[in-house]
């Protein structure tokens, strides 16, 4: 049976607290390993390590600490095979989408942020009248915490990881309890790599546990952290007296809206990738479709047969497009917002069931599901869901899905089809979220801004915005 170490100090170490959870393979239901759950001893040691280390890596020069990262991403893809099964196994997603998508972002994460660094600056400004120059230092900060979720392990883990490092910063980091393996072999490839020791560290356990102690520890000054928003919440609420740096990346409930003169067939096909990729489990998912009343038959039909051409099956198979839902209380949460949905009034068009797939009858599989709704104001399209689950709704006017995309908590991302400039220009100025794609969905610059507002979060990742978030800045002042 796999088990799972901490890497602490470049070691592949025990919990100290030799206390040990089951892992559960979706696909089958069955434990396949156990990782720890680490205590505030384990935190502890991470953090010494981190700190030890701290002074040598922040004074790395940056082509050095850029060809480290560059190795970790090499041996990322050249393991590709083996950390996309075990994301796959892990996690319940096809391994058709861990090997397309998400271990070559992990890759691409390391990559991008290595060369990142070395043109990353700042700003000097000159006090005209005044005989001084001012300049801006960015220093790594020191030891900072990441943690992340389940639903794209590695790639959100190393979406953290690479550009706390690049920019000199040491790393306390827990991945999900539910799917810690890909983060345990990228201890090994950072072994591999020459990673020098201390400078990451991996612990593992759960939330209110290991991560507890990490956002408590009084000497880790910043938290990156990609979640629920009422663990985020929490985390804000932990860390305001210490007067910690954050970065939170929580839910969304986010909007497709379709206009009739919008690329049909595009938008077709996108709108099945937006609504039921990886499970319906990314944050990013369109999960409530408004659609303009004039096609809205047509689409909700042409929509319906294509969904039903989906196949729901064991996450190892080629042609699976749906594989099994992360967790046994996942599912069950999904299930009952569907119930919830059909007591308020929601007429479920397809779906609404768990599934039982032959040879693996105790995974956790259910069907694609379309879900319609009359009011903007229910529980389904209030909530995130994060499952394989959309609503549908029709609209007649620009204002009236304006305000239903904006009427929620929630403002991470929405998509627009239309092939009007002017009002996809209009609407993107308008809706209340951090991303907006015009015509195609999850289409990613790692340069660009990514986060939310409202219950969606706050700060920014990627690009210069991650390398800012994970520096302090320094205004040094001279007059000459
Ligand atoms: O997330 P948690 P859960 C949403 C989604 C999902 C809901 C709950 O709606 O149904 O959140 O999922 C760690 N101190 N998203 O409960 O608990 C935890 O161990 C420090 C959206 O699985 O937020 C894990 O590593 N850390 C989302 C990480 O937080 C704590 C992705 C996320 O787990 C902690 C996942 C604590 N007290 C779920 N408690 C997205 N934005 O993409 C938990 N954690």
């Amino acid at each position: 049976m796999l088990k799972i170490k901490n890497y602490i100090n470049g070691e592949l170490l025990k919990p100290r607290s030799k206390v040990w959870l089951d892992n559960f393979c979706p696909a089958n239901g069955e434990v396949y390993g156990q990782t720890p759950n680490s205590s505030q001893e384990d935190v502890d040691n991470a953090y010494i390590a981190a700190q030890s280390a701290f002074p040598s890596w922040s004074q790395t020069p940056l082509e050095e600490r850029c060809r480290t990262l560059l190795k970790i991403a090499d041996l990322i893809e050249n393991n590709i095979d083996t950390l996309a099964e075990a994301e796959s196994i892990d996690n319940g997603k096809p391994i058709t989408l861990a090997k397309s998508v998400d271990i070559p972002r992990a890759a691409s994460n390391f990559r991008f942020f290595a060369h990142a660094i070395t043109q990353f600056s700042s700003e000097s400004h000159e006090t005209v009248g005044q005989e001084a120059i001012n300049y801006t230092l960015r220093r790594p900060i020191g030891v900072v915490g990441c943690i992340s979720p389940w639903n794209l392990p590695l790639y959100l883990f190393t979406w953290k990881i690479a550009p706390a490092l690049a920019a000199g910063n040491c790393v306390v980091a827990k991945p999900s309890e539910v799917t810690p393996v890909t983060a345990f072999l990228l201890s090994k490839i950072c072994i591999e790599a020459g990673l020098p020791k201390g400078v990451l560290n991996i612990v593992h356990g759960l939330g209110n546990t290991t991560g507890q102690a990490i956002i408590e520890h009084p000497e880790i000054k910043a938290i990156s952290f990609t979640g629920g928003t009422k663990t985020g919440a929490h985390i804000a609420k932990t860390a305001a007296p210490m007067f910690k740096k954050l970065s939170l990346e929580l839910g969304g409930k986010n909007p497709n809206i379709i206009f009739a003169d919008c690329d049909y067939s595009d938008m077709l096909n996108t709108t099945i990738r937006s609504s039921f990729t990886n499970q319906g489990q990314i944050c990013l998912c369109g999960s409530r479709i408004f659609v303009e009343d004039s096609i809205y038959e047509k689409f909700k039909s042409d929509f319906i047969q294509k969904v039903k051409l989906l196949r729901v099956d064991h996450p190892s198979k080629d042609l699976t497009d749906i594989g099994a839902i992360v967790s046994k209380s996942h599912l069950e949460k999904v299930l009952k917002y569907i119930n919830n949905a059909e007591n308020e009034g929601g007429k479920i068009l397809f779906g609404g069931q768990q599934i039982c797939v032959e040879g693996f009858e105790n995974g956790y599989y259910m069907e694609p599901t379309i879900i319609e709704v009359e009011t903007n104001n229910c529980q389904i399209n209030q909530e995130e869901v994060f499952g394989p689950v959309v609503t549908l709704m029709p609209f007649k006017t620009e204002d009236e899905v304006l305000q239903m995309a904006n009427g929620v908590k929630y403002g991470l991302s929405a998509t627009i089809w239309t092939n009007n400039l002017q009002r996809g220009i209009r609407l993107s100025n308008q809706i209340q979220a951090g991303i907006v794609w015009v015509n195609t969905w999850m289409l990613r610059d790692l340069r660009t801004p990514f986060g939310g507002v409202k219950a969606s979060g706050i700060g920014r990742e990627g690009g210069f915005e991650a390398l800012r978030f994970f520096t302090e800045a320094k205004n040094v002042c001279i007059k000459y």
